[in-house]
C-alpha cells in the first residue's frame, strides 16, 4: 500500500467537544494504526491471513475492554473514548476493529456484566492484555437475523452440562482461546456459556473464500457433546435480552468505526483528486468530482455529530437500543456509499491495493450485514416509532 498520509477531517471543529483524555486516547490509537496496521494490512487482506501481530498492539492502546474497570485489566475509559478508539482502528481496517469489538463488547462485556466475580477475575485480565483471544457465538446456520430460534442447547447432567449444536460466521473463531456461546437450556431459556479451547468435542473450522473482512478470521463453532463445567455458565442474566445487550455495545462501537473507514476513503480521494491531472487540470477542479467530495464531507460531518451525541447519551446511561440501531445503520451505509464514490474518484487506481478504498468497500459489505442487517435496524426504528413489530 502507498504510504499512510491520513489526515482526519474535522469540518465542524468537533475536537473542541472532546476532553484532553479523549484526544490523547484517540491520538494514541491513530498513531498505532499508522505505525503497525497500515504497513501490513493490505498484504494480510490479500493473503486472507489474520495478522496475529496486531493482538498485543490492540491490547497496548486499550482497545480490549476500553470501558471495563481497571481492576479487571480494562482501560476504565468512558464511552466517548471507546468510540474514538473504534473509529481510529476501523480507519485502518474493519477486520481489525472487528477483532477489538468482539473481544471488548461480545466477550469481555458479558463476562463483566453477566458473570460472577470468579469468572471476571479468571478471564478479564487475560482478555484485556491479549493473552486470550475471545469469540462470540450467537448466529447459527438457520438462525441469523432471528437468533431467538437457535437450536444449540445445554442439558443438565448433574455435575456438568452437555453442549450440542453449531454456530456459524463467528469472528475470531479459528484463533479463539475462549468462546462466549448462547444456548438454550431444557426449559428453552437462552443461557451464556464460556467454552474453552481444548474442551473435548469443541472444534472451530475456518470459513474460507470470503471477499470481505479478509484480514479477520471467521469460522464455525461446533459442539459435539462438549462437557461444560457448571462454573462456566454466566449466572446473572439469561434470555435473548442477554446477547442483545452485548450487541448494543458492539453496534455502538461500529457506529463510530464506520466513520473511520469513511474518513480514510474521503481523505484518500481528496488527496488523489488534487494531484491527478486530466485535461490539463486537477480532477478536483471539476464540478463533478467536487460534488462527490463535498457530499462525502457533509455526510461524514453529520455522522460525527450523530455519534458524538450518542456517546454523550451512553455516558449518561440514557442511550436506547433503538438510538444505537439508527446510528449503526446510518453510519455504515454512509461509509459504504462514500467508499463506492471514492473508488470512482481514483479511476482504475481505485481497484488496486495501492490504496485502501477497495478493501474498505469490501469490508463494509460485512459490516452492513453483521451485528444486525441494514434491514433489521430499519425494522427496529420502525418498531420504536410505531410500537408495531414488523419482524414476525
Ligand atoms: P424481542 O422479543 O424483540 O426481544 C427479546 C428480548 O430481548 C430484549 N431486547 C434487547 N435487550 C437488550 N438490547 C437490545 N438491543 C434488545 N432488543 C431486544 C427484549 O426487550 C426482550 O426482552 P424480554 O425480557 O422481554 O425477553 O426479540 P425478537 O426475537 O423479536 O428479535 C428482535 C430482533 C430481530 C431485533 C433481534 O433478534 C435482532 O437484533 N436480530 C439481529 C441479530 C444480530 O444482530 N445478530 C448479531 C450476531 S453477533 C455479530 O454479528 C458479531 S459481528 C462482530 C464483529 O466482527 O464485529
Ligand atoms: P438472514 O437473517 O438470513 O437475512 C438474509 C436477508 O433477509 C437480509 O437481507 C436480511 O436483512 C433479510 N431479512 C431477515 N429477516 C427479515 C425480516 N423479518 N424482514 C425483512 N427482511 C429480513 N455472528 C455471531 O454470532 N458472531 C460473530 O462473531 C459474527 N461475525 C460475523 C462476521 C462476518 C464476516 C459476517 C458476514 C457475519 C458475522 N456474524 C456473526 C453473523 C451475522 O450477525 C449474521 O450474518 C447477520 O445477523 C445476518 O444473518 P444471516 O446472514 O443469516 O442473514
Amino acid at each position: 500500500m502507498a504510504q499512510d498520509l491520513f489526515e482526519a477531517p474535522d469540518y465542524y471543529q468537533l475536537d473542541e467537544l472532546l476532553t484532553d483524555e479523549h484526544k490523547l486516547v484517540r491520538d494514541a490509537a491513530r498513531e498505532w494504526v499508522k505505525r503497525d496496521v497500515s504497513p501490513i494490512i493490505e498484504q494480510a487482506a490479500q493473503d486472507a491471513k489474520f495478522p496475529t501481530s496486531i493482538v498485543k498492539g490492540l491490547a497496548s492502546i486499550g482497545a480490549f475492554g476500553p470501558y471495563i474497570p481497571e481492576e479487571y485489566g480494562g482501560a476504565g475509559l468512558d464511552q466517548m473514548s471507546y468510540g474514538l478508539i473504534m473509529q481510529e482502528i476501523e480507519r485502518g481496517d474493519s477486520g481489525v476493529r472487528s477483532t477489538a469489538s468482539v473481544q471488548s463488547s461480545l466477550v469481555m462485556y458479558p463476562i463483566w456484566k453477566y458473570g460472577n466475580e470468579e469468572q471476571r477475575k479468571k478471564y478479564l485480565p487475560k482478555l484485556a492484555n491479549g493473552e486470550y483471544l475471545g469469540c462470540f457465538g450467537l448466529t447459527e446456520p438457520d438462525f441469523g437475523s432471528n437468533p431467538g430460534g437457535m437450536v444449540t442447547n445445554i442439558k443438565d447432567m448433574g455435575d456438568y452440562y452437555l453442549l450440542n449444536g453449531a454456530k456459524m460466521w463467528i469472528s475470531n473463531a479459528p484463533f479463539a482461546d475462549v468462546a462466549v456461546v448462547w444456548a438454550k437450556n431444557e426449559e428453552g431459556r437462552i443461557k451464556g456459556v464460556i467454552v474453552e479451547r481444548g474442551m473435548e468435542g469443541f472444534t472451530t473450522p475456518e470459513t474460507h473464500n470470503k471477499w470481505s473482512l479478509r484480514a479477520s478470521a471467521t469460522g464455525e463453532l461446533i459442539f459435539d457433546n462438549v462437557k461444560i463445567p457448571k462454573e462456566n455458565i454466566l449466572p446473572n442474566k439469561d434470555g435473548l435480552g442477554a446477547p442483545l445487550g452485548c450487541l448494543d455495545s458492539a453496534r455502538y462501537g461500529i457506529a463510530w468505526g464506520a466513520i473511520g473507514a469513511a474518513m480514510d476513503c474521503y481523505d484518500t480521494a481528496l488527496r488523489y483528486a488534487k494531484q491527478r491531472i486530466q485535461f490539463d487540470k486537477p480532477i478536483a477542479a471539476t464540478q463533478l468530482q467536487q460534488k462527490k467530495l463535498a457530499e462525502m464531507i457533509t455526510e461524514i460531518t453529520k455522522a460525527q455529530l450523530l455519534t458524538w451525541r450518542l456517546g454523550t447519551l451512553r455516558n449518561e446511561g440514557r442511550a436506547t437500543s433503538a438510538q444505537i440501531s439508527m446510528a449503526k445503520r446510518n453510519n455504515v451505509e454512509m461509509a459504504l456509499k462514500i467508499a463506492r464514490e471514492a473508488r470512482q474518484v481514483l479511476g482504475a487506481m481505485g481497484i488496486t491495493g495501492e490504496y485502501s478504498i477497495m478493501r474498505h468497500m469490501m469490508n463494509l459489505e460485512s459490516v452492513v450485514t453483521y451485528e444486525g442487517t441494514h434491514d433489521i435496524h430499519l425494522l427496529i426504528t420502525g418498531f420504536d416509532i410505531t410500537g408495531l413489530q414488523a419482524f414476525k
